[in-house]
């Protein structure tokens, strides 16, 4: 063992005895090829400089050639409205900081040519330059504040929530492991009340309430859903589970599904996908077959749709989490909102499931909120002389004056529009049909009135504002002699006495 080591020392010094011959040798090499090494240096800077040059000039080509596939040109222009705001804020930053990369390339291999090594130069001491500092702050800032408040502006305007009153669709987006749930809302151009207490994997798979009479004709879609081309639409976005997001990449639309938060984006699409087929065709990469096993097949640009994915990794299968969007002219979305079928309709309608089971609901009752709203508002005008508006969904139990629960949608609603109009002054008179006594008769459409008048209190109408008035049976509108007409005679109405 002790043999082993001594052998081994002696050789760890011969190493280093070697070693240190190599370095004196290295040394005396280096000091004689100084002028080599400083040649080798001007030779690099020259280098630099060729560098800078091919290189600025491939950016050049570079973006020339690959202009189509950047945002906002040729096939990639947006399909909707505020999405061309949008590239042009992209495009505007890139054109700042497209200046910014220039220059400072320019500067970063100018100067490792510039200041090469060189035997007669000395390191110039420049510890501060107030000038300097001030135009490297003020100029940033100045193109900074620029781009932020541009940004800010379009943020506003794609971010600002559509005027109630303005013309324009709702949808709803619900977002879940694995699929979207997308609920448009039929015929009356309102979504209903949803729950998710109310939430049935089987049966109601959004929560909705049935005893809103909105929710009656909202319909769900399937694989596809259709908007019309040029109308605005707003999305109410919800998640069921984990946060998702409703992402429309041709359209600019992208925003978070977030759980317990519902979220909107508004947008208006611009492009029928007829449209943008018809853009996409000019460019050689969508004019291949669309199935590359099948040469004679449809081009790719045939085959074109818009998508919608999900832009947030929920899970396994997050990638099926893709529907498809078809924008169309007006009278072509008209037929195919008329080919829709109420979600209620196939499968709540008369199901133990139904708060309307066995009542008529005609497709006018459907209507009714708006018809009521129109009714009011027309009502308010000096044009038109009646004044009588009939609450047609405002129900009592049986010879009580108990309102029914699905009276409070209507209700609401007649809330909404008297506290919107505080100085208008209203009666609500209660009217029965001819059976029972007629003393009876005129007490309980009394107490009618009265409840009505009551629940609207409840929702802050002023109560100055509301008296009730009980006729009885004394102003049928139909004929008692049948079971159809006393069911128009029991009736609530609203009638304005002073505007
Ligand atoms: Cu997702």
């Amino acid at each position: 063992m002790i043999g082993l080591i001594a052998i081994l020392i002696v050789v760890l010094l011969a190493v280093i005895v070697v070693q240190l011959g190599r370095v004196s040798e290295l040394s005396a090499k280096i000091r004689g090829e100084e002028e080599v090494e400083f040649q080798k240096n001007n030779r690099t800077a020259f280098y630099m400089l060729v560098f800078l040059v091919v290189f600025l000039v491939f950016c050049v080509y570079s973006a020339i050639v690959y202009k189509d596939v950047m945002l906002g040109y040729g096939p990639h222009t947006s399909a909707s409205a505020h999405g061309i705001e949008l590239d042009s804020i992209f495009n505007v930053t890139l054109f700042f900081t497209g200046i910014v990369f220039v220059l400072t390339h320019i500067a970063l291999f100018w100067f490792s040519y510039k200041y090469r090594e060189d035997k007669n130069r000395k390191a110039t001491f420049f510890p501060h330059s107030t000038k300097l500092e001030v135009i490297w702050t003020v100029i940033p800032s100045i193109v900074l504040i620029f781009l932020v408040v541009r940004g800010l502006n379009v943020w506003n305007i794609v971010m600002s929530d559509v005027d109630p009153e303005e013309e324009h669709i709702e949808i709803e987006a619900t977002g879940y492991q694995f699929a979207w749930d997308i609920r448009y809302p039929g015929p009356d151009g309102k979504l209903g009340t949803k729950n998710f207490r109310l939430i049935d994997p089987g049966t109601n798979p959004l929560g909705q309430d049935w005893t809103d009479i909105k929710n009656i004709d909202d319909f769900h879609v399937g694989d596809k859903f259709v908007l019309p081309v040029n109308k605005k639409v707003r999305v109410r976005i919800n998640s069921k589970d984990v946060l998702h997001n409703f992402y429309l990449p041709h359209f600019r639309v992208k925003m978070d599904a977030v759980p317990g938060l519902p979220t909107y984006f508004i947008f208006t699409p611009t492009t029928t996908t007829a449209e943008y087929r018809e853009r996409l065709k000019d460019y050689p990469e969508w004019q291949v077959p669309a199935d590359p096993t099948e040469p004679d097949g449809p081009a790719r640009w045939e085959e074109f749709n818009y998508e919608l994915a999900c832009a947030e990794l929920c899970g396994k299968g997050h990638y099926s989490m893709r529907r498809i969007l078809e924008v169309v002219e007006e009278e072509e979305y008209e037929a195919w909102l008329a080919s829709q079928n109420s979600y209620y309709m196939s499968n709540i309608r008369n199901t133990d499931k139904d708060p309307f089971a066995g009542q008529l609901l005609d497709i006018e009752i459907l209507q009714r909120d708006k018809v009521l709203k129109e009714e009011f508002t027309s009502a308010l005008s000096d044009e038109v002389s009646s004044s009588l508006i009939r609450l047609s969904n405002v129900f009592f139990d049986s010879g009580s004056s108990v309102l029914q629960d699905q009276s409070k949608y209507e209700l609401n609603n007649l809330a909404s529009l008297l506290k919107a109009n505080s100085n208008v002054k209203v009666e609500l008179g209660g009217h029965t049909d001819s059976q029972g006594d007629d003393t009876n008769n005129r007490i309980l459409s009394q107490d009618r009135a009265q409840a009505v008048v009551n629940f609207l209190r409840t929702k802050g109408v002023n109560m100055a504002n509301m008296t009730a008035a009980g006729y009885g049976e004394t102003s049928p509108v139909e004929t008692n002699e049948t079971p159809e007409g006393r069911q128009a005679n029991r009736r609530t109405e609203l009638k304005i006495l002073s505007k």
